[in-house]
């Protein structure tokens, strides 16, 4: 029996080593992911952001076991800042502590690599691998690298935006970053001072940011630690399933994302195809040279280097 029937047997030993064949770029890989993919595409994929430290990863866990006890096969993908990558060790002892072990969650953290929208490169293939296995909701956890993490929507269908009291008006750019891609906003470690207010604050702001698809974003207080507000977050999660699942719009939505991701995963593979290229040639040393020396500005440099390797537009 070859790997994919493996998977789709529900063996999590082959789910992991085909994602990790997929992390390594090992194209041989590709052709399992390509029956993965044909099949996948009905899970509910849930994309968790916002500010470091912020509690994605407790309430990722909190909701992971809550979908559980609903009965939904649960899926986690993390996303880890460092260049190593793993079983996702820190995030597996959260949920472990809710007794998730007997949940049957799978969690997978990936090495993120700096790929656009605060996931990593191979986070799309681990769901399409991970709903072969059998998951039906499956959570994104990004860096939240702010203005970046726009790009999450590529892979989610649901997207939750945490926030805690502790953010104050100076990162209001970045907050309306984070705000506009949450079709849930939670204000997590409501037992900070400040959270009510800054529930009622970012309220307002969410509802100046109506959707045109006549989903009102929820503003919901949170406190992940103890596990308070994890009930009204699965709630919410599920109502804007039911609310997207019949729109007409869903699947032109979904085409969109998919050539939005298609774009982030070929411009990522094109730079990695060349940069080695282009950092370890001659010309490159010449121009950086200039340019250390004060001789020549980066833009000069940067257009005489792509035009004579042969990349000038
Ligand atoms: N007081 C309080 N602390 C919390 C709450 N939720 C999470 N924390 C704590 O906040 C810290 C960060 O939580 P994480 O879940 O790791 O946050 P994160 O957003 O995943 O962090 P990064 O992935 O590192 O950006 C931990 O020490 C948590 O125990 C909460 O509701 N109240
Ligand atoms: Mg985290």
């Amino acid at each position: 029996m070859g790997i994919v029937d493996d998977i789709l047997g529900g063996d999590v030993r082959s789910a992991a080593r085909l994602i990790t064949r997929i992390e390594n770029g090992d194209t041989g890989a590709y052709r399992d992911l390509a029956v993965l993919f044909s099949r996948a595409g009905n899970a509910h994929i849930i994309g968790v952001t916002g500010p470091a430290g912020a509690g994605k990863s407790t309430l990722a866990g909190q909701l992971a076991v809550e979908m559980a006890r609903r009965g939904r096969r649960v899926g986690i993908i993390a996303t880890d800042p460092s260049s190593v990558s793993g079983t996702g060790a820190f995030l597996g002892d959260r949920v472990r502590m809710k007794g998730a072990e007997e949940q049957d969650i799978f969690i997978r953290s990936m090495a993120h690599r700096s790929f656009p929208g605060g996931v990593a490169k191979a986070s799309a293939a681990a769901a399409y691998v991970m709903e072969g296995l059998g998951k039906d909701c499956i959570i994104m956890e990004s860096i939240g690298a702010g203005q970046s993490d726009k790009d999450l929507f590529f892979l989610c269908d649901t997207v939750i935006t945490i926030f805690t009291p502790e953010y104050g008006d100076d990162i209001q750019l970045f907050k309306a970053g984070l705000m506009e891609i949450g079709d849930i906003i939670v204000i997590n470690k409501s037992d900070k001072p400040g959270a009510d207010d800054a529930a009622r604050e970012i309220g307002i702001a969410a509802d100046r940011n109506a959707r045109s698809n006549g989903w009102h974003v929820p503003v919901l207080l949170s406190r992940a630690v103890s596990g308070e507000g994890v009930l009204d977050l699965a709630d919410a999660v599920e109502a804007h399933r039911q609310a997207v699942k019949g729109q007409e719009k869903l699947a032109s939505r979904k085409a969109e994302h998919l050539e939005a991701f298609l774009t982030a995963l070929l411009k990522e593979e094109l730079w990695q195809a060349v940069s080695s290229r282009i950092t370890g040639h001659d010309v490159f040393r010449e121009f950086s040279n200039e340019v250390l020396s004060g001789r020549m500005d980066p833009y000069s440099a940067v257009h005489i280097i792509l035009e004579r390797l042969g990349y000038e537009k």
